[in-house]
Order: C-alpha cells, then sequence, then structure tokens
C-alpha cells in the first residue's frame, strides 16, 4: 500500500470559475435535501447501487493512507433479524437505565425510542467498522492512525453516495455496539463505528421538524 513512487496528478479536473460556482451551489442544495429517515420501505435495493456507494467511501483520505475501515453490508433477513434483536435489548437498557435525562431530553425532538423496526425493514444495514491496526501476514500488529477521523470521512462519503444515489438513509449509533462484531464475527482488531440504515423511504414516512445551524454560526471568514 504504501509507495516511495510519484506519478503525475491526472485526475484533477478544474472547472471553469462560473462552472465551479453552479457545481458548488448545486451540491450543497442537493445535500440540503438529505434527511436521516426511519421509516424505511422493504423495496429491494441493488447490491451493485451499494457496492459504488462503498467504493465511494473507500475513496476517503485516511491518516498515513491505512483506510482504517470494513463495510459489512448485511442484506440477509435472518442477520438483520439477529442485529435488531440484540439492537432492542440494549437500546432498552439505554432508554430505560443509562441514558439519563439530559441525553433522553436532547433526543425528545427526534421521537426515538428503544424500538428499531428499521433494521429488519430496511434491505441493506451497511455496518461500518474501525480497525485501530491491521495484523501483517507475519501475525505483526501495524498501528492505525487519526482512526476516527478517517471512519468518519469514509462514512460522511457513504452518507452523501447513497443520498447521490436516490436512497434515504439513517445513521444509527447502537447503544453499547459490541454484539456487532460478535454476529457478523469479525476479527479482533476492529470496532463497530456505526451502522448506515438504507433503503427507500416508506410511503409517507415522516420526519422530525429539526433545525440546522445558520451559516454565521457554523463558519466565518478570517
Ligand atoms: N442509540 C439510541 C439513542 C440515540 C442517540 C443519539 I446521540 C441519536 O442522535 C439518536 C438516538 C437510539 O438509536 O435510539
Amino acid at each position: 500500500m504504501a509507495t516511495d513512487k510519484f506519478v503525475p496528478l491526472g485526475s484533477y479536473h478544474e472547472y471553469a470559475p462560473e462552472e465551479m460556482e453552479r457545481r458548488a451551489a448545486s451540491f450543497y442544495a442537493d445535500l440540503q435535501r438529505r434527511r436521516s429517515v426511519r421509516h424505511f420501505s422493504d423495496r429491494p435495493v441493488s447490491r451493485d447501487v451499494v457496492r459504488h456507494c462503498l467504493a465511494a467511501a473507500a475513496s476517503a483520505p485516511s491518516g498515513a493512507n491505512m483506510q482504517p475501515w470494513y463495510f459489512v453490508a448485511v442484506g440477509d433477513p435472518e442477520v438483520k433479524r439477529e442485529i435488531r434483536a440484540a439492537a432492542e435489548t440494549e437500546e432498552r437498557e439505554f432508554y430505560l437505565r443509562r441514558a439519563g435525562q439530559e441525553w433522553l431530553h436532547a433526543l425528545s425532538a427526534l421521537g426515538t425510542d428503544c424500538h428499531k423496526p428499521f433494521l429488519e425493514q430496511a434491505p441493506y444495514l451497511i455496518v461500518v467498522f474501525a480497525q485501530p491496526y491491521s495484523v501483517a501476514p507475519d501475525g505483526v500488529k501495524v498501528k492505525h492512525y487519526f482512526v476516527r477521523e478517517s471512519v468518519g470521512i469514509a462514512t460522511g462519503i457513504l452518507v452523501a453516495a447513497v443520498h447521490n444515489a436516490g436512497l434515504a438513509a439513517l445513521p444509527y449509533t447502537p447503544s453499547r455496539p459490541q454484539f456487532l462484531l460478535r454476529i457478523l464475527g469479525r476479527p479482533e482488531n476492529e470496532r463497530p463505528f456505526l451502522v448506515l440504515v438504507v433503503g427507500y423511504p416508506a410511503e409517507g414516512a415522516m420526519v422530525p421538524v429539526i433545525e440546522k445551524k445558520s451559516f454565521d454560526e457554523i463558519a466565518s471568514f478570517i
């Protein structure tokens, strides 16, 4: 993977200033339509579409180009059922005991609870794993750098890719996600990062009223 060789940057594409403006504005306008969706149709989704979205995610930059991620696209109904059951067990504990008033208050506008039917209804659960290290064929551990930053960037690209394809998604962060390692039989160098639930929105799907911060609240030029 590492290289001491350089090649010309062949893939860069410059746009004329007006075209650049147009593209920047239209990318924003398109991403602004994205909503996290919690009600999915069981309509099937093409595996090739998911494959392209995953490949787009894996194009992300990463610390020392270690690419410290692994994605499992779960479409098998039996495995989805197992994931839902384990997730709901953890979430019951979360909502009843672990969350605390402040966290529950922060979540109140979203209308979430311990029931996660979307984990069975959506055609794909993309389970994202982070790898703090890899294991070379000789068994030596190779440290990875800026793992959460790298996997966060890859996941952001995945979210954008799924939206761009015309599908809905929910970044689901299970309370105590260790069960994902067990159910999916992942190696011991992986940590569950999040689950991206992917599919068509259910007909008549509702989303909570939320507000995004104004531009001045999120950025400044100096
Ligand atoms: N994992 C729980 C709680 C939850 C936490 C956050 I932070 C959210 O943005 C939404 C939900 C659940 O999924 O219900």
